[in-house]
């Protein structure tokens, strides 16, 4: 779900051949080389656009071929150059060469190009090789092959959400909230063990994307329960909705959840800790004691971060922090 991949391959334009050619002239027995170069083959090029964010469409059309240069003909004409062509794909693309597993480019912007396969140059025809004691040359050269590549892409999907919480704090029951993603859900720490995207819809077709990571637990930076390997996969979202269950079920203090978290993010990485951050109290619906509510809401205020109370089950304040969270995200469209 995480990463899209595909196998491709990318040829380019065969060289045309050089011409073996004389003249004919009246009179003038071999009147001199003629034979023109072959043109050059077309070039593949990759170009990254916005416009497209899965690799879907090279599982239907997985060759990108250019077209090879003509070969040079008599009279010194060269062949024409072979057409060059582009693939798009989307920003985001890592690109690899499937044989020696070299990673070869990494798109990052619309518009970026990168030359991949390079079109074989022409062979030269004999007019080319005439000197002042070889006046009629039959050497003549072959067009140079185009460079020919499997590729394989790679997508990495990036999140503008990153969900982070202690496990069983409700974040996949959010992402399956918000989103049409369908993770599992269970009365257990560890169910999530792959992270999960879900794309949030907005009702004026705006859209985000949102990753549910495995919980963390205190320790997880030296490789308690599941980790913090999966934090890198957040690492490049806006924004942090951090999940703190104020429920009685846990068992544990609200306060001293949030403040493992918020260690074991710095510890990751600072760029991490320093994210903007949407604090959540999660199961609102099964906090009987409104002084665990009050003690998370107390952090928010002390820390400047915006606080929502939710419950997933009731559909509480679901719709607030999804357009809370969209607030963030995107530019202010003017009324
Ligand atoms: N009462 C109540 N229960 C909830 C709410 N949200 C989630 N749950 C329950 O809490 C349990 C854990 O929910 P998950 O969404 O799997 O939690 P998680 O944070 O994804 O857990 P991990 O994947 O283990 O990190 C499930 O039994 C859910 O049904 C809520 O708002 N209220
Ligand atoms: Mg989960």
């Amino acid at each position: 779900m995480f990463i899209d991949e595909v196998r491709i391959l990318v040829k380019a334009g065969d060289g045309g051949n050089g011409c073996l050619a004389f003249r004919r002239e009246k009179y003038v027995p071999k009147g001199g080389p003629s034979g023109g170069d072959g043109g050059r083959g077309g070039d593949v090029t990759l170009v990254a656009t916005e416009h497209a964010n899965t690799l879907l469409q090279f599982r239907f059309n997985p060759e990108h071929k250019a077209e090879r240069g003509r070969h040079g003909e008599g009279s010194n004409c060269t062949g024409a150059d072979g057409k060059s062509i582009e693939v798009k794909v989307p920003v985001g693309t890592v690109v690899y060469d499937e044989e020696t597993g070299d990673r070869l480019y990494d798109f990052t912007q619309d518009g970026e190009k990168f030359l991949v396969a390079r079109g074989g140059k022409g062979g030269r025809g004999n007019a080319r090789f005439v000197t002042s004691t070889h006046q009629a040359p039959t050497e003549h050269e072959p067009g140079r092959p185009g460079q020919e590549k499997r590729l394989r892409l790679e997508l990495k999907l990036l999140a503008d959400v990153g969900l982070v919480g202690f496990p069983n704090a409700g974040k996949s029951t959010l992402i399956s909230r918000i989103s049409a993603a369908r993770p599992k859900i269970a009365d257990y720490p560890f169910t999530t063990l792959e992270p999960n995207l879900g794309v949030v819809q907005l009702p004026n077709f705006d859209s985000f994307v949102v990753a549910d990571i495995p919980g963390l637990i205190e320790g997880a930076h030296m490789g308690a329960g599941l980790g913090i390997q999966f934090l890198r996969h957040i690492e490049r979202t806006r924004l942090l909705v951090h999940l703190v269950d104020v429920s009685e079920t846990t068992g544990r203090d609200p306060a001293r959840d949030f403040e493992i978290i918020m260690q074991e993010l710095a510890n990751f990485s600072e760029d991490l800790a320093k994210k903007q951050m949407i604090l959540v109290a999660s199961k609102i619906d099964a906090a009987q004691d409104s002084e665990r509510v009050a003690a998370v809401r107390d952090l928010a205020r002390e820390r400047g971060l915006e606080f929502h109370e939710i419950s997933s089950v009731t559909g509480q304040g679901i719709d607030a922090l999804k357009f809370a969270m969209a607030e963030r995200l995107l530019p202010k469209t003017v009324d």
